[in-house]
């Protein structure tokens, strides 16, 4: 048999044309392996379906060497299946970059026949299966069975010859939908409100099942040993040309795996052809501390975003109407006057609370469609408006959702034929919101599409604002009958994206929000990567929480956290991660443990922060919780429980200052009763010797981590409330000379440190705030403190165990404290 062999220095391929399979290795020793697995292709001629790939007939191979690409040089391979007389011909074309650990490969899909075909799936890799078709298995996908100690989950649910522990990472369609782990014995989640919400957050390509051990994924997927610590990521580096879906079961003896781009059953003409975007696997390590990077930053530079470029965006800070202004049935009751009043009390904070944007969310329309027409309070139109923010220093923000439509709007009884219909001719079906079945603009439709750009283009040049949130965007890519059926949904979402970003010029913030991920990167600059937060914990509808309670992607506080932690890793590789708001005032129905939470993993992933209160009436108190989040820090942290926990609940974020490097720790309790919950060194990368000094941003309470025991020391909190938060700013103990040990100025507990000089028995350390500013810092000093002085005057201080000195600050700007030992 004739194989041929492709590698680098870390993988190994091998590709079997008399089978029509192939195979993947590490070339490492008990790694997990993809074995004999196989691609197909099925489509539909007329009424036939049918299906080709699962043998390479009348094929040809062409190394073609080293080709360069946007990640360095790709050893490549292609193989044409299908002569010039075949009807279809199919090109598999597989690459191993040389510098990076990743698979990819992509198939080219040639009509030679005369008559259409319709592309239906085009399955890049499937393992695990029986197919009576295709001659038995079609491969396996192998986890190594080394030095595994059975957990007794897997004894308890595995019966018989398993011998492997998986779970599976999913990651979901658009901005609200779902990201997170399952463990083998767990159930996909996913909505259990029909079609009044699945159009909105769920693929239509990708399968649903509400079996234990049965998921899905969408555009990539982990699949990982919990007890080897190994994993395998299957996915795609760009969603331009198709969805990507996956599926699992890990209910067998071994798991099966299927990855496959949606046709759509468009259309491909005679003489045509179509290119999928690269597939790819990559194997991982599950105990590193950003084991998607390779994948991640791969995506990343496949859309030409350049990863030293996006580190250096900036997350905007703002203000939202939305969650203020909106009523429990997500109804917007907005007028100019309420963005004024706000506005102006935002102008009066400026000094403490410097935030940029104010952005005017649902409510001044009339209806969702006709973007030209406004409500009762903003009868003199928005450019006023955004005039006048631009006038007070601030960023002009609109809210718009361009690609949805109301039923009850001019737009919809003006243009029916601007509105995606199925194949019965009826409109579909865009999900229910604003208590209407809303429908979609059909984007292939030239009319259609010119109207979005007009109102892109009159929102930002005539009305003056350059910050867009572009909402329910998954609109341009429901399944439907398009005017240009040879289109994909990916292809119509991303030409509308691209149409939008033409209207709106280079220098508008876009903000995707309800936006299928794929097809968006490398467009936009910030992404909604979550549910809405709203006023209550778990999702309600009208303050009733009754059915809706466990709706994963629903509005809910407790959803819009999720999704921030288990897409972290997005941010500042794709684009800007937006969590979504930060709801301040005591009148929702969260808790302060709840408040800290959300705040802590706000500030923590480093994406955007936007409050959205009426102002004028937050107390101070409130108001400061915000305060202390500015400037934001916009680093992405490391999510170290991603895999093993549905919510994660760990997160580090490294930081250095002039004071040198610390480490904030955030322990979350998601449990609905209070939970005592421990600081395990080994569960975090932390300095391994020496004491370390841990304070905590929320109580200021001050530890003291020794390393005297073994090495499963540890500091317990006992008691931490329901859905609450310990956040920890963690130092090295050093006996010899000052050590900052943190305070309430800033929730990073250090970057308000400007400067720090430390000499013979005194210390000058400058604290730097946006403005006014109040508060305490802390400070550890080998001998007690003799003399301390802010600005030149001298101030008191109080000694604290275990080793702490605490200095009440007031000041503007800048404190300057000369301390003496
Ligand atoms: C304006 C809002 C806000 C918000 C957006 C989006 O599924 N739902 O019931 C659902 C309700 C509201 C919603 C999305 C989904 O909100 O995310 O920030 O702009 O539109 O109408």
């Amino acid at each position: 048999m004739t194989v041929h062999t492709l590698e680098n220095s870390t993988l190994q391929l091998t590709l079997n044309p008399e089978l029509a399979r192939w195979s993947l290795s590490l070339r490492r020793k008990n790694s997990p392996t993809l074995e004999n697995v196989q691609v197909s292709l099925t489509y539909r001629r007329g009424f036939s379906r049918n299906h080709l790939l699962n043998r390479w007939d009348d094929y040809a191979i062409s190394e073609q060497g080293t080709v360069e690409s946007p990640h360095g040089p790709i050893r490549q391979t292609s193989l044409v299946i299908g002569g010039d007389e075949a009807e279809v011909q199919c090109t598999l074309t597989f690459g191993l970059p040389e510098e990076i650990p990743l698979l990819i490969w992509k198939i080219t899909i040639k009509n030679q026949a005369n008559f259409p075909i319709f592309i239906d799936e085009i399955e890049m890799l499937s393992a695990g299966y029986l197919h009576r078709d295709r001659g038995g298995l079609d491969g396996q996908i192998i986890f190594p069975d080394i030095g595994r100690q059975r957990s007794d989950q897997s004894r308890r649910f595995r019966r018989g010859s398993h011998s492997i522990d998986l779970a599976f990472f999913s990651n979901g369609w658009q901005s609200w939908s779902r990201s997170a782990s399952y463990h083998f014995y767990d159930r996909y989640q996913q909505t259990r409100l029909g079609f009044l919400r699945t159009p909105m957050v769920k693929n239509s390509g990708t399968p649903s099942s509400g079996r234990a051990g049965m998921f899905a994924s969408d555009m990539y997927g982990v699949l990982g040993d919990e007890i080897l610590r190994q994993g395998m990521l299957f996915g795609f580096l760009s969603q331009k040309q198709h969805f990507g879906s996956l599926e699992t079961w890990l209910g067998g003896i071994s798991p099966a795996l299927r990855l496959w781009a949606n046709g759509d059953d468009a259309r491909l003409d005679p003489g045509s052809q179509i290119e999928t975007d690269w597939a790819c696997v990559q194997f991982l390590h599950l105990d590193t501390p950003d084991p998607l990077a390779p994948y991640l930053e791969a995506v990343a530079r496949e859309h030409l975003l350049n990863p030293k470029q996006m580190m250096k965006s900036k997350s905007p800070s703002g203000w939202c109407s939305w969650y203020q202004f909106s009523s429990e049935d997500y109804i917007g009751r907005l007028s100019a006057d309420d963005i004024k009043e706000n506005l102006n009390a935002i102008y009066a904070v400026k000094e403490q609370l410097p935030l940029e944007v104010i952005q005017i969310d649902d409510g001044f329309e009339t209806q969702v469609g006709d973007w030209f027409s406004f409500s009762q309070g903003f009868q003199s139109g928005l450019s006023p408006l955004a005039n006048e923010i631009k006038d007070k220093g601030f960023t002009p923000g609109l809210w718009l959702a361009p690609f949805i439509v109301n039923p009850r709007s001019k737009l919809s009884a003006q243009h029916p034929d601007w509105l995606l219909r199925n194949r019965f001719g009826l409109p579909v079906s865009a999900g229910l919101q604003w208590n209407s079945f809303t429908r979609a603009l059909d984007l292939t439709h030239p009319d259609a599409l010119a109207y979005v750009r007009k109102v892109i283009d009159t929102a930002t040049n005539e009305w003056g604002f350059s910050y867009l949130k572009l909402d329910f965007l998954y609109a341009a890519a429901l399944a439907g009958c398009y005017r240009d059926a040879t289109q994909t949904r990916a292809q119509v979402l991303r030409s509308g994206l691209e149409a939008v970003r033409e209207a709106a010029g280079e220098d508008t913030f876009l903000l995707g929000c309800g936006c299928p991920l794929g097809p968006s990167i490398g467009i936009v600059d910030g992404m909604r990567i979550g549910a809405d937060t709203t006023r209550r914990w778990k999702p309600s509808y009208r303050g009733i929480e009754f059915y809706l309670k466990d709706e994963v992607s629903f509005p809910s506080a407790f959803n819009a956290v999720h999704n921030a932690l288990t897409r972290a890793d997005m941010h500042q590789r794709w684009w800007i991660n937006d969590p979504d708001c930060l709801l301040l005032r005591p009148e929702t129905h969260l808790t302060i443990s709840e408040v800290q939470s959300i705040a802590t993993v706000i500030a923590l992933t480093g994406g955007s922060l936007l409050i959205s209160d009426h102002i004028p009436d937050l107390p101070p108190e409130r108001l400061q919780i915000a305060e202390r989040l500015l400037p934001l820090i916009g680093k992405r942290p490391y999510i170290l429980d991603w895999f093993d926990s549905q919510t994660p609940t760990r997160m580090q974020l490294d930081l250095v200052g002039p004071m040198g490097a610390w480490q904030l720790i955030a322990l979350f309790n998601w449990e609905d009763t209070a939970k005592d919950l421990s600081l395990k060194k080994a569960d975090f990368y932390l300095p391994e010797w020496g004491d370390l000094y841990a304070r905590e941003f929320w109580t200021g309470r001050v530890y003291l981590i020794s390393s005297d025991s073994n090495s499963v020391q540890g500091l317990e909190f006992p008691q931490i409330s329901p859905h609450g938060v310990v956040l920890l700013a963690v130092r090295p103990q050093h006996p010899y000379s000052p050590q900052y040990l943190g305070g309430d100025l800033h929730i990073s507990q250090g970057l308000e440190i400007a400067e720090w000089q430390t000499d013979e028995g005194s210390l000058i350390c400058e604290v730097e705030r946006p403005g006014n500013a109040q508060g305490q810092i802390e400070i550890a000093t080998p001998k007690p403190v003799k003399r301390a002085s802010v600005n030149g005057s001298p101030i008191p201080w109080t000694e604290r165990s275990p080793g702490g000195n605490l200095f009440n600050l007031e000041f503007n700007r800048n404190a300057r404290i000369e301390i003496s030992y």
